[in-house]
């Protein structure tokens, strides 16, 4: 029989040995669902007593989980399923989070080494399947390899662009001896970055040679500046050279955005005309931490190919060059290579200020008109106003694809920096926000926050709201409410003549839904109503659902179409 004292013998069993690899970097929760194989790491984890574990209804959230609790913590997620449907199923929230560059760790049980090719109840090949979809992963075959793999796995995830990784843990490896001399870890590999790595000078003066003679500058921010927490050090760049920032949607937080030199996002995903004539303006681009895709970039159309001079700051070698002509290269760290910039320039720009602040205005009048409207269905403007106007300003909104990233990409406000607004921008697939949000809300308890989400993606997470009673955790999800897979139906209104097809689902009274999992729950159609609602939910002291009906995207304003890439 298994009893505390034997942990302190030389050997441990290898489940014992994941757990305590797991403690010696750092990690102080995992998300996840049990299964037959993983009686082993379930058995060690209840006998050690840390880390927290929190069970979810299925393993694609416990991924999101992990992924939410990462963005917000600048710790590795941790999350963990069986083997067959528990791998497949914890799939596409390692794959989101590799490609985003959060470091997950994911950890499937298997069945055991020894009955490995006997048509085995859930055998699959983990190596495989998870190989393209993350950065590093391993099936192990021998209990000894542990430590090692474990090591690997984070050393991996927190270093360069940072990403997921995969191991499947076999029934007979979870039992099999480990010395416990084997032990040893280096904390620092469980936060990121963990080796932040400096830019070559040559490269950054040329670029700062290319700046110094630029007109008008601007930088396009992604995820990667509040990734590597180079905010500071943009600021200071940016003020000195008095160029506007511009941000993806993962860029968000990279800078306040009541800056005067603050521009927005840019993109089909949440830029505005007024945002992506910025960008047109410029005369040298500066990417820090973006990989110029395709929504950033309207298919690679603003900046046009040819009219700015690109300098390119990213800690990955394939990216600068990739979708641009690049004049400089610029390969680190962001926060090494804005404050290496900075070293050496003492330029001055023309004040961009008073133009910035012209096109901020003429944004925000369009969408102040709208969002005071008190038409019905709720206008979704007024969702985001009524939102900015009472959250925090450290609260976090985690916002799903369909209406809210749009909208909450374009017109939610960060005030300050840091991460306090994420969506799923890798794969976009709908249902995310609600396990992220819970993710986020167990990585930073003390602030609130809210899930944004369509009616579709509420289709595709309500089991989890059986999570957030649980566990009691004071998160608010919002519901856009209006019946339709309305991004696409927008696309099928502006691209194919209205010939809608196939885009239309049932009404679902999702306060309904939510009572019965035991939420405190409010159903607004009432644009008058709708501030007072979501200030009762917000400052509920437990889990709260606000189903808003909503306009759908395709009868909404004009600009909608510009968002449809
Ligand atoms: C898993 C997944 N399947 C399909 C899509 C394609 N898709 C993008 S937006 C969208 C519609 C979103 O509908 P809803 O959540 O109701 O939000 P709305 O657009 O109506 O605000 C769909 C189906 C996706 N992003 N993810």
């Amino acid at each position: 029989m298994n009893k505390p004292v034997e942990l302190q013998a030389a050997t441990l069993n290898g489940a014992e040995a994941v757990v305590e690899m797991l403690k010696a970097h750092g990690v102080e929760v995992i998300f996840g669902l049990c299964g037959d194989t993983s009686l082993p790491l379930y058995d060690a984890l209840a006998r050690l007593g840390s880390p927290r574990h929190v069970l979810t209804r299925d393993e694609r959230h416990a991924a999101y989980m992990a992924d939410g609790y990462a963005r917000v913590t600048g710790k590795v997620g941790v999350c963990e399923g069986p083997s067959g449907g528990g791998a497949t199923y914890i799939l596409p929230g390692l794959v989101e989070a590799n490609e985003s560059s959060i470091p997950i760790l994911a950890l499937n049980t298997d069945v055991s080494v020894s009955s490995r090719g006997k048509f085995t109840l859930t055998e699959l090949d983990q190596r495989s399947l998870m190989r393209p979809l993350t950065k590093w992963n391993a099936v192990l075959d021998r209990s000894a390899d542990i430590p090692r793999a474990l090591r690997e796995a984070f050393e991996a995830m927190t270093t360069g662009r940072p990403g997921a990784a995969h191991i499947a843990l076999p029934f007979d490896v979870q039992n099999g001896p480990v010395e416990r001399s084997e032990l040893w870890a280096d904390p620092t590999l469980g936060s990121y970055p963990s080796r932040r790595t400096a830019p070559d000078p040559f490269f950054v003066e040329l670029a700062a040679k290319l700046l110094r003679k630029a007109k008008n500058p601007v930088f396009i921010c992604g995820g990667g500046v509040v990734l590597s927490g180079a905010e500071s050090e943009l600021l200071v760049l940016i003020e000195k050279l008095a160029a506007p920032v511009a941000t993806t949607i993962s860029g968000k937080g990279s800078i306040d955005e009541r800056h005067p030199l603050a521009a927005g996002v840019v993109g089909s995903n949440g830029g505005t005309p007024e945002t992506r004539a910025v960008v047109d303006e410029a005369d040298v681009v500066v990417f820090v931490g973006c990989r110029a895709g395709s929504v950033t970039t309207e298919r690679w159309r603003h900046p046009a190919p040819g009219a700015a001079k690109i300098v390119h700051i990213d800690i990955d070698p394939a990216v600068p060059g990739r979708n641009y002509p690049v004049d400089v290269p610029l390969v680190g760290d962001a926060r090494l290579c804005l404050a290496a910039l900075d070293q050496i320039l003492d330029k001055k720009g023309t004040d961009r200020a008073a133009a910035l602040a012209k096109a901020r205005q003429a944004k925000l009048e369009k969408f102040r008109i709208l969002a005071e409207s008190n038409d019905t269905p709720i206008k979704p403007e007024r969702v985001v106003a009524e939102l900015n106007r009472i959250l925090e300003d450290d609260s976090i909104v985690v916002a799903d694809p369909g209406t809210p990233c749009p909208y909450f990409s374009a017109f939610y406000e960060i005030r300050g920096t840091g991460r306090r607004f994420f969506s799923n921008r890798a794969h976009g697939a709908l249902g995310y926000s609600l396990a992220a949000s819970i993710g986020a809300h167990i990585g930073r308890p003390a602030v609130k926050t809210v899930a944004v989400m369509g009616d579709g993606s509420f289709g595709m997470c309500a089991g989890e709201l059986e999570t957030a009673v649980r566990l009691k955790l004071p998160v608010t999800f919002v519901v856009i409410s209006n019946a339709v897979y309305g991004w696409i139906k927008a696309g099928q209104k502006t691209g194919y003549g209205e010939r809608y097809f196939s885009v239309d689902f049932g009404v679902t009274d999702h306060a309904k839904v939510a009572e019965a999992f035991g939420l405190r729950s409010f159903r607004v159609e009432d644009p008058r109503k709708l501030k007072d609602t979501l200030k009762q939910a917000i400052s509920h002291g437990g889990p709260t659902l606000v189903d808003i009906v909503t306009q759908p995207l395709h009868e909404a304003r004009a600009p909608v179409s510009e968002w449809v890439a």
